[in-house]
């Protein structure tokens, strides 16, 4: 018999549905959509980073050239048929389509709850109109009560194509160590739905210290540094607190290989071994290797076959097995060319795997599809 051809899979790719552009457009603090005179498209303006050059764009009397903020909102953010467009143009067989950041966070406890049933009634719906291609992680409303969130996850754990949720770091408020989240992280695990984790809210802007010119570096520090440090910050601090331990069945994909995790395991795990207080309350613990052997996947979206080679031989002997390609649209998309046509961040990091694991290579087809597809059970429709 025949084996069917190998499957690509996208499993970091998002969405803002009509009615989430709709609640950003109605705000005055970010994340907000606005549109500025001179910007064709209404600016998407999300990170803390971009409140300087927001509050510079909205004076009244703001210069000519003064730097429009955020990132254009085209439609490539909450068109579905742009994002069937993109996945044909890049042979993507299928997506696992998520909220984008900041998912529900800034909403009222009461707003919470509805809006996350509608929004991920509304990703079923697009998953629905496309079957077998698309998938979805749903959004959790979690500045709502602990009942509102459990009864949510009950929820989207019946929707046909669900996988899993996406979270970001702040949790309820305090990191994903808080004791009152165990509850969530067992309700999501009994589910058999996996965490995406994924960064919003990267390192305070003191952190990269005063800047020299106008501009502050356009987005390069918080997306290329904040954001992977948020990630890894998070993470450390869940093992840390014993949260793996306690969920042993709770399954994490860490966006952007895992921030810097794979690099900093071994100077994670040199600490704790010369901390005398933590040694000792630690001691007979599974060791942040395991538990990326044993908990943890990586997506790919590192841009780089170094990045590539790290994370997978950070999750042992079968990293190969725990990696899931991915392309981060809406986000990075191309300058000087059409964006309806090839995009340089989708080929960069389709290039990273193939030069680490050799293009054709049954380690090269896992991570580009047929991890997702087994762990994801994407071939159960
Ligand atoms: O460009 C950005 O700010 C982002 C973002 O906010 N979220 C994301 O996933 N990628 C890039």
């Amino acid at each position: 018999m025949a084996s069917s051809p190998a499957k690509v899979v996208d499993v970091h790719t998002h969405m803002y549905p009509p009615e989430y552009v709709k609640i950003l457009e109605s705000r005055n603090t970010i994340p907000l959509v606005r549109s500025f005179p001179g910007s064709s498209d209404p600016r998407l303006i999300l990170l803390s980073a971009e409140v300087p050059s927001l509050e510079e764009a909205s004076k009244e009397q703001a210069s000519q050239d003064v730097v429009v903020p955020g990132r254009p909102l085209t439609k490539h953010y909450s068109s579905l048929d742009q994002k069937i467009h993109f996945m044909d143009t890049h042979n993507i067989d299928i997506s696992v389509i998520s909220l984008a950041n900041p998912w529900l966070d800034f909403l009222s406890s009461d707003e919470a709850g509805p809006v996350a049933t509608s929004i991920n009634n509304e990703f079923s719906a697009m998953c629905a109109l496309h079957p077998g291609r698309l998938f979805f992680f749903g959004t959790l409303p979690l500045t709502a009560s602990l009942n509102v969130i459990l009864s949510s996850i009950a929820h989207i754990s019946q929707l046909k194509y669900c996988r899993g949720v996406i979270l970001g770091t702040s949790g309820l408020g305090s990191g994903l160590d808080d004791p009152a989240l165990r509850p969530i992280f067992s309700a999501i695990a009994d589910a058999n739905l996996m965490v995406f984790l994924h960064p919003h809210y990267g390192l305070p802007n003191s952190v990269f210290g005063p800047r020299q010119e106008k501009g502050e570096y356009g987005h390069v520090l918080p997306l290329a540094l904040g954001f992977p440090m948020e990630t890894t910050i998070a993470v450390t601090r869940m093992f840390l607190a014993g949260v793996f331990d306690q969920v042993r069945t709770l399954k994490m994909l860490l966006a952007h290989s895992g921030g810097t995790l794979p690099f900093l395991a071994g100077r994670i795990e040199s600490c704790i071994s010369h901390d005398g207080h933590l040694f000792a309350s630690l001691h007979g613990r599974r060791t942040m290797w395991e538990v990326l052997r044993e908990q943890v996947y990586l997506d790919a979206v590192v841009y780089s076959d170094v990045g590539i080679k790290a994370a997978v031989a950070a999750s042992g002997d079968e990293g190969v097995d725990r990696m899931m390609f991915g392309t981060d649209h809406p986000f990075f998309p191309p300058l000087g060319t059409d964006e309806d046509g090839e995009w340089e961040s989708v080929g960069l990091n389709a290039q990273a795997v193939k030069k680490a694991l050799a293009e054709g290579s049954l380690e090269s087809e896992k991570v580009m599809g047929g991890n997702a597809v087994r762990v994801l059970r994407l071939f159960e429709e």
